[in-house]
């Protein structure tokens, strides 16, 4: 839809005037403000923030949806931290495991050798530091030269870092030496202090999540970022957390998506919390896509809000479906999520996407196009 065609629509209808100002500064590509923003959540509808988020969306990456052959691993869930909203964890749990290196190899040996990617996240494993898993990072490469390895949320780096000696700066330069290519936007949560005290209190603090993601930028890693909204949070909160992102991409450039990450409610201590509706989730991936003008991707992962509610988000400000997954990955599925083995083929990925009218597109970690 062209910028006249969204005005004309727009006018047609019961938009406040106040609305209609922050409308036509999306319309010319210019950054919204924290405070227009607010409006945005509080005062606009569904469909309102479907149209800015949907021109925007087709500015940056046309008609195009994104797809990845890629492949989860979770090396543990063992962990020294006791998140409330966590189900994962051996604590929540109350089993738990970890692959050892050589079964963690046998994964990726197994794997189709189509596969792109591999995204590593897991617990924070109390004894294993950098060296540990710059060594499983090197042995991955070894079988696959030409993987793409994003790995360990900055939760987890920030631990292993720590744990072996190294200055941020120093253990993220071994890590890229080991075969590190991208940091996953993982442990981001609610980079509000009392709340992230409230439901993450002994995690790396949010100053610390940004200067890792900062630091990596500097030394040419990319990375994405995620909120975990539906919780505790207010708007204002949800609209803190993606300025600080907005602030730090200014200076770096080089998240590539945003992720947002609702919380699901089963099997936590965070279990009396009702989850938030689906109508909620398409306003916070258009409000994200309207508010974060220098991210180039919003990402819709499917394997926690399902297949349908991905398709749609297709229209709210989504671009980008993730990928095959796999079927072992646990964070979800024993938080509630639908679909208990996450796992696509990428012809289904593709008639869901086709199925909206879009264009799939099979890219590679970095967003170049992959022709098949
Ligand atoms: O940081 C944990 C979230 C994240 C729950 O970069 C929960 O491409 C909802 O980082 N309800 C880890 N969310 C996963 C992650 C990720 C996922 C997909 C793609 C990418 C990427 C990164 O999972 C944690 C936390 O925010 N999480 N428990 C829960 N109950
Ligand atoms: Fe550990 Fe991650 Fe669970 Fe927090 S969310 S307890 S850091 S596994």
């Amino acid at each position: 839809m062209t910028e006249q065609e969204s005005l004309n629509l727009l006018s047609q209808s019961s938009v406040s005037k106040g609305l209609m100002v922050i409308a036509r500064k999306v319309f010319n590509m210019e950054r919204v403000s924290e405070k227009e923003t607010l409006k945005l959540f509080k005062e606009a509808d569904l469909g309102f923030l479907g149209i800015l988020a949907n021109y925007i969306r087709e500015k940056k990456n046309k008609n195009y949806t994104y797809y990845i052959r890629n492949l989860h691993i979770e090396p543990t869930n063992k962990c020294i931290h006791d998140c409330k909203f966590c189900s994962y964890s051996e604590r929540n749990a109350g089993q738990g495991w970890e692959y050892s290196p050589d079964e963690i190899i046998e994964i990726v040996e197994k794997s189709d050798t189509n596969i792109n990617e591999i995204h590593i996240v897991g617990g924070v494993h109390p004894k294993r530091d950098l060296f540990y898993y710059g060594n499983i990072i090197q042995r991955i490469k070894k079988v696959r030269p030409n993987i793409h390895i994003k790995a360990f949320s900055a939760v987890e780096l920030d631990y292993m870092i720590k744990l072996s000696g190294l200055t941020l700066f120093e253990g993220l330069s071994e890590l890229k030496k080991f075969g590190l290519n991208s940091i996953p936007g993982g442990g981001a949560e609610i980079f509000n202090e009392k709340i992230r005290n409230k439901i993450c209190k002994s995690k790396s603090t949010s100053k610390r999540w940004l200067e890792i993601h900062e630091v990596a930028h500097s030394l040419g890693i990319p990375s994405n970022a995620t909120i975990l909204y539906g919780h505790l949070e207010n708007y204002s909160d949800r609209i803190d957390h993606l300025n600080r992102l907005r602030n730090l991409q200014d200076k770096t450039s080089l998240f590539n998506a945003f992720i947002p990450l609702k919380f699901k409610n089963a099997n936590n201590e965070m279990s009396n919390i009702s989850e938030v509706s689906v109508i909620e989730d398409l306003r916070n991936y258009a409000v994200s896509r309207i508010f974060l003008d220098n991210f180039p991707h919003i990402k819709a992962y499917w394997p926690m809000i399902g297949r349908e509610l991905s398709q749609i988000s297709l229209s709210f400000g989504v671009d980008d479906f993730d990928g095959t997954i796999n079927d072992s990955t646990k964070i979800y599925s024993l938080a509630g999520a639908e679909d208990k083995n996450p796992s696509m083929k990428t012809e289904e990925l593709k008639t869901l996407i086709k199925q909206t009218g879009r264009i799939p597109v099979e890219r590679d970690a970095l967003y170049r196009e992959i022709r098949v």
